[in-house]
């Protein structure tokens, strides 16, 4: 067992940290995990302290206890016009926390203890990584139930998974075991239940080995390819860091404050 230590209390997750390692758990058990906004609110927000973090490396989001990593959002609490939380707006916000995943310049590992259903399974394909344990079960059930995510639920499944099983995925809603989201490539590795948190761990140790500065540009770059102009600026942004780095830059910055002009003549100009 590992020494995880509370960040902060929040009501609907518990947001921990170790070595490293900030671990996310939707801790809605009696709901097989289902997501609230209020359950969306604070993943964000941890995601948010995770971004800034110097002491974060990687990042892991899981469910409470042995039956279900999430079970999308809770249809307790569906109203017209989407999901509602305590201040009574409906709202879809896991779409917000979907684009944060993706975008976060750390890797985000799933790891999967259990059903992966409908936005629970949507979260756990717009994660870096899937570690799922035998007992997981993926699917969706939007067209089940009334919903469907025809974004990164969808689009983003089918660069995963293909066209073909992508549609299959959502137009029957059938649920696929563990061994068969391997086979599909929906996940990384499957391991025993009792295996599963040592496995994901020892994954983000081996990233963690890794120039962070790499890793968060191989996850740029695999977004750009797929996010048009918001993977553009993504990636972009990136590079606008880097510059910021050198020394050609801040002659920029040094002669205005200097009011003089610029000299790059002595920066190289790499073939
Ligand atoms: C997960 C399932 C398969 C587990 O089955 P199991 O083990 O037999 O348990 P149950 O007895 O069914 O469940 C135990 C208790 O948990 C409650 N519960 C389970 N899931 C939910 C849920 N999603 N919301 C609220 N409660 C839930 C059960 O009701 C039960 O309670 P009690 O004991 O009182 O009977 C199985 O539970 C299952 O199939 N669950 C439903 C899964 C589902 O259909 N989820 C999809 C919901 N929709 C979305 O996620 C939409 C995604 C989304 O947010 C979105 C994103 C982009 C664009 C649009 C949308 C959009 O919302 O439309």
């Amino acid at each position: 067992m590992r020494n995880w230590t509370t960040i902060k209390e929040f009501e609907e997750i518990k947001f921990e940290y170790f070595e490293g390692i900030a671990k996310i758990t939707i801790n809605r058990p009696r709901y097989r995990n289902a997501f609230t906004p209020d359950t969306i609110k604070e993943i964000i927000e941890s995601m948010v302290f995770c971004r800034d973090s110097q002491d974060i490396a990687t990042v892991i989001l899981t469910g409470e206890g042995d039956k279900a990593f999430c079970s999308g959002g809770d249809i307790n609490v569906k109203q017209i016009g989407g999901y509602i939380g305590k201040d009574g707006i409906p709202r879809l916000n896991v779409l917000d926390l979907q684009k944060m995943i993706r975008s976060l310049p750390k890797p985000v590992v799933a790891m999967v203890n259990g059903f992966a259903i409908g936005g629970g399974h949507v979260l756990h394909v717009v994660c870096d990584l899937s570690i799922a344990s035998e007992n997981a079960i993926f699917g969706q059930t939007g067209p089940k139930v009334g919903s469907f995510d025809a974004g990164f639920g969808s689009s983003y499944l089918a660069r995963v998974v293909g066209q073909k099983k992508a549609r299959e995925i959502w137009f029957l809603c059938k649920q696929y075991s563990a061994t068969e989201a391997l086979e599909l490539g929906l996940v990384n590795t499957v391991v025993p239940f009792d295996k599963l948190e040592d496995e994901t761990v020892a994954w983000c140790k081996q990233m963690m080995q890794h120039s962070p500065l790499a890793l968060r540009m191989i996850k740029a770059g695999l977004n750009a390819e797929l996010d048009g102009q918001a993977g553009i600026q993504e990636l972009a942004g990136n590079a606008t860091m880097l510059y910021y780095m050198t020394e050609e830059a801040h002659e920029g910055k040094d002669a205005f404050l200097q009011k003089r002009k610029p000299d790059f003549s002595k920066y190289p100009k790499m073939p």
